[in-house]
């Protein structure tokens, strides 16, 4: 997939502005860079049409498959392959589509696009295919990030979920609430036109109800939204402790192959050695660090600095021991001073077959949760995860559907303008300005969808997608 940086010459991809008036034709290759069997060339616009036909040298019949040789501009054969028509408005982006597969090599390809871009087309940028489809109302904005996120999902429950958000779960339920919010705010303008009325009007129209109800329902999809965010973004675990305590066999046991070095001597692990896992659908980035020590060598200095680095910024950290040894308090406590926080601290105390103490959870006295386990046996591995998934705040898979920090960040905005409102209720005789905070809901909503976006936040979304989507 390739992805470039926002162009700054390029006018920012926009909702009605630059997509709808942009009636050129667009082409690329749509699939990934690389060797492979097939590789797509698609092309999109007024021109596309008849592009296709000439590439194929006859016309194409709307969704059937033609297979023909494919010509250049001069006339010249680049390949030998099917051609697809799909003339719009029943097309992923709703204008005239060709897609044309032909062998998959990046050479080939690249002669198969010139022949479209000699032919009038120019090259798409990247997520213009799924611009244009947003631009035509073939999708709204969380269903056009859903397609992104299916592409780059990094578990088969965060693709289902994406799969979920494609189809318009989450935005149905974004618009569910937003029609609800509409629903009350028509009964507080009314209100507002017939002012000696208002509080005949709120209690007809059973405004505190429905408040309490749209209330409860928010929290509701931003619990759910925290979810799908967990889904495609996943967390980033770190595995700190004294040397020799067994985190990179924790690391191998947890990626179910041998990832890191594993030795009997203090002093093995130096570098960062990452890997990427999932737990019940959940993506994990988990690193493994350097045993925390003093030392006189340079590199394992560097080692130590990049672990307690780590342990600063991990969503959650995995405190290592050797059970046979006593807590160390003073390392969980420096590590607190040095910006860890205790609800993101799981302490580990392994080698749990050589302690005989019974693997599982337990709280330790000084409030830190805990799990015993053994890395070499794996007995105990099953309740650090439960641990983590719980830090985490995930909840297992579910029917999730995946979302994005600025959907969270867009019902955190809604919810705000939400509780204004309803404080200002029980004062009873101001229904514009309630009115003013529901438009507000509304309009905070409406951004998840895409409703009301600025040109700015639809650049940033779809320049990152990759080119030909
Ligand atoms: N019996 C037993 N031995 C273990 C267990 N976990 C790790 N070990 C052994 O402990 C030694 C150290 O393991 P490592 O995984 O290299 O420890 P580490 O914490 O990564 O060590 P450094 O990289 O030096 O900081 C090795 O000999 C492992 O086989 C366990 O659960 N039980
Ligand atoms: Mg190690």
């Amino acid at each position: 997939m390739v992805s470039t940086p926002p162009d700054p010459d390029t006018p920012s991809a926009g909702g009605a502005p630059s997509g709808a008036l942009d009636r050129d034709t667009i082409a690329a290759v749509a699939t990934a860079p690389g060797m492979g069997g097939i590789g797509v060339v698609r092309i999109s616009g007024p021109l596309a049409l008849g592009i296709g036909a000439d590439i194929a040298g006859r016309p194409l019949a709307p969704r059937l498959a033609t297979y023909a040789p494919f010509v250049d501009a001069r006339g010249e054969p680049v390949d030998h392959g099917i051609a697809l028509a799909f003339p719009g408005p029943g097309s992923f982006t709703g204008e005239d589509v060709v897609e044309l597969q032909g062998h998959g090599g990046p050479v080939v390809l690249q002669l198969l696009l010139a022949a479209a871009v000699d032919r009038g087309a120019r090259l798409a940028r990247p997520g213009e295919f799924t611009e244009r489809a947003f631009v035509n109302g073939k999708l709204d904005l969380a269903q056009a990030e859903a397609v992104a996120d299916l592409i780059a999902s990094a578990s088969e429950a965060a693709a289902r979920g994406a799969l979920r958000s494609l189809e318009g779960q989450f935005s149905r339920a974004v618009d569910d609430l937003d029609r609800s919010v509409l629903e009350l705010r028509v009964f507080v303008e009314a209100a507002m036109d017939f002012p000696e009325e208002d509080e005949d009007f709120l209690r007809e129209g059973r405004v505190d109800e429905r408040l309490a109800d749209i209330t409860g329902r928010f929290e509701s999809l931003a619990r759910h939204t925290r979810q799908g965010v967990l889904l495609r973004d996943g967390i980033a675990v770190a595995l700190v402790g004294p040397p020799n305590v067994g985190k990179s066999s924790l690391l191998n046991r947890l990626a179910g192959q041998e990832r890191a070095i594993v030795t009997d001597i203090p002093g093995t692990t130096r570098d960062l050695v990452q890997a990427d896992l999932s737990l019940d659908g959940m993506p994990i980035q988990i690193v493994d660090t350097a045993g925390l020590r003093d030392s006189d060598d340079p590199v394992e200095r560097e080692g130590v600095r990049r672990a307690r680095d780590q342990a600063a910024r991990a969503d959650v950290v995995l405190l290592l021991e050797d059970d046979r040894v006593e807590p160390d308090r003073a390392l969980a406590a420096e590590l607190e001073t040095a910006g860890l926080d205790r609800a993101r601290l799981v302490r580990v105390r392994n080698k749990a077959d050589l302690s005989g103490a019974p693997p599982g959870r337990h709280v330790d006295d000084d409030g830190v949760a805990t799990v015993r386990l053994s890395a070499l046996t794996g007995a105990g591995v099953d309740a650090l995860v439960d641990a983590i998934k719980e830090k985490a705040g995930f909840a297992g898979e579910g029917t999730t559907f995946t979302a994005r920090q600025r959907h969270l960040a867009a019902l955190a905005e809604a919810r705000e303008a939400l509780d204004r409102a309803a404080a200002l209720m029980p004062a009873g005789g101001a229904p514009e300005l309630v009115a003013e905070e529901l438009r507000a809901v509304h309009g905070a909503l409406g951004s998840i969808v895409g409703a009301v976006s600025a040109d700015e936040l639809l650049g940033e979304i779809f320049s990152s997608f990759c080119i030909g989507k």
